[in-house]
């Protein structure tokens, strides 16, 4: 029948109410440069049939490491639409289109970031910004990746990956976070042996690519891997 308020919407039939209206969220559109042309909404740029025709997002990677150089994972909720149930890095998601998280020029668009990781470490995990200060992310690099989820829902993204190092409290939103805990490089890799566990592309793509050597140099040279300004094509 007529539903009040949004049309239903037969594309997010059965999902959990809570993602679906997230899913009205606005997301920056970009061109391959990384250069905001547009915006459209969560739904519209995570649909397959519109990845397909070269619709591409602007998206974060945040990289939460205590004092002891553990990285917090999460594994995301089964109310997820993308990725259900996979472990991956500590907190991802979109900068939106409204003042203060989008920008043009790269400074302003990895200021933008930073606000949206603290924004969503916040909804996610119950992070408080005070644990998390704007002066403490570091970014490192982009990366443009392109990766399906069940068929119908996918990822086309640049995704600015951002480190921060600090002791959190964590409070977690079981709506968008099933588990939580803290790895050591082994302990991670140990976990990429066990066959019952399923990580998220991005997570694997960076793994396999920097993430090692860039977490073995967080007390002593990370300095050389921050600001890069090429967009690494994955
Ligand atoms: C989207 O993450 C961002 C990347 C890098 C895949 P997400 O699906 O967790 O976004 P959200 O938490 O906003 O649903
Ligand atoms: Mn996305």
């Amino acid at each position: 029948g007529i539903q009040p308020g949004a049309a239903r919407d037969a594309d997010l039939d059965g999902y959990d109410e809570e993602q679906i209206r997230l899913m009205e969220e606005v997301c920056i559109v970009l061109d391959e440069n990384d250069l905001p042309i547009g915006s459209a909404s969560k739904k519209v740029c995570h649909l397959m049939s519109n990845i397909e025709r070269g619709l591409l997002h602007r998206a974060f990677s945040c990289f939460l490491f205590n004092s002891n150089n553990e990285l917090l994972l999460q594994q995301r909720a089964t109310e997820k639409i993308t990725f259900p149930d996979m472990w991956t890095n500590t907190c991802c998601s979109h900068p939106l289109g409204i003042p203060g998280e989008t920008g043009s020029n790269l400074q302003d668009a990895i200021m933008g970031v930073k606000r949206a990781a603290q924004r969503k470490l916040d909804q996610e995990l119950g992070i408080k910004k005070e644990q998390v200060p704007i002066e403490k992310f570091q970014f490192l690099t982009r990366i443009h990746y392109k990766a399906p989820s069940d068929g119908k829902w996918g990822e086309h993204e640049i995704d600015y990956i951002l480190f921060i190092k600090s002791d959190v409290d964590l409070d977690i939103n079981p709506n968008e976070v099933r588990d939580t805990t803290y790895v050591s490089p082994d302990k991670l890799r140990t976990m990429f042996t066990d066959s019952a566990l399923k990580f998220t592309p991005w997570f694997k793509l960076i793994c396999e690519s920097m993430l090692f050597k860039w977490w073995d140099s967080l007390d002593n040279g990370l300095e050389k891997y921050l600001n890069e300004t090429e967009i690494r094509r994955m």
